[in-house]
């Protein structure tokens, strides 16, 4: 916890002091209010369409960066929320804590909401109806956990990586061939540090790609439509 989100931490979410939860004001102009909440394992940056909103405050190379970020913006619709999400990996392995007795494959996940201040009705919350594009997955087999020296790109520490796709974060931006995101329990993705603080929607999950543990970096995107 640093010292300068915890008042912010106290004063507006009202939570334990024990939490990481930080909140931003977010200087912006547009026809509605959106106060917003994010949590992830490791790391996100959001933008809405090509415009960069907001950047996760904790550094992925912070060991169990998990926090939570609350924050207001102005916005017009359509709403297009583009998200980058990242698992930590040391290297292209895939893994963490390598050369440790812990060396392992880290998980993913994260969380998502974003409510109309004015109306309180909910805009938008993460689930299956959002469109997420894996573009960093590591290790290709699980073995590789057990390699004394694992090599990237080398037998089961093999991995997979994309480029982003050319104008991914546009509106008009086509990911009918995108797969759905998938939805993950608390008990799978086991949120810490922020999640409990915030206030989740009901309909809000926890989504991910498939494999929570191999899938490193998605792109995740979702469409907001004027109500
Ligand atoms: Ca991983
Ligand atoms: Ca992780």
């Amino acid at each position: 916890m640093r010292t300068g989100s915890l008042l912010a931490t106290l004063a507006l979410a009202g939570c334990d002091a024990g939490e990481d939860v930080r909140f931003t004001e977010i200087p912006s102009t547009g026809e509605v209010t959106v106060i917003a909440d994010v949590w992830a394992d490791n790391w996100f940056s959001l933008s809405l369409g090509n415009d960069e909103l907001i950047v996760d405050s904790v550094p992925i190379e912070t060991e169990r960066s998990f926090n939570a970020e609350s924050f207001r913006f102005k916005t017009d619709f359509p709403i297009q929320l583009n998200f980058v999400v990242k698992d930590f990996r040391e290297n292209d392995t895939g893994l963490e804590y390598i050369g440790a007795r812990n060396q392992q494959m880290g998980d993913g996940g994260f969380i998502a909401q974003f409510r109309d201040v004015d109306s309180g009705r909910s805009l938008a919350v993460t689930n299956a109806a959002w469109k997420c594009l894996v573009i960093h997955r590591a290790p290709m087999e699980k073995s590789c956990e057990d390699s004394s020296n694992p090599i990237a790109g080398e037998g089961a520490c093999a991995f997979e990586r994309r480029e982003e796709p050319t104008g991914w974060r546009g509106l008009a931006f086509d990911d009918a061939d995108w797969p759905n995101a998938a939805e993950h329990s608390i008990a799978a993705v086991d949120p810490k540090h922020g999640y409990d603080a915030v206030d989740w929607d009901s309909n809000a999950r926890l989504i991910w790609s498939a494999d929570l543990e191999r899938d490193n970096t998605l792109l995740c995107r979702f469409t907001v439509s004027r109500p």
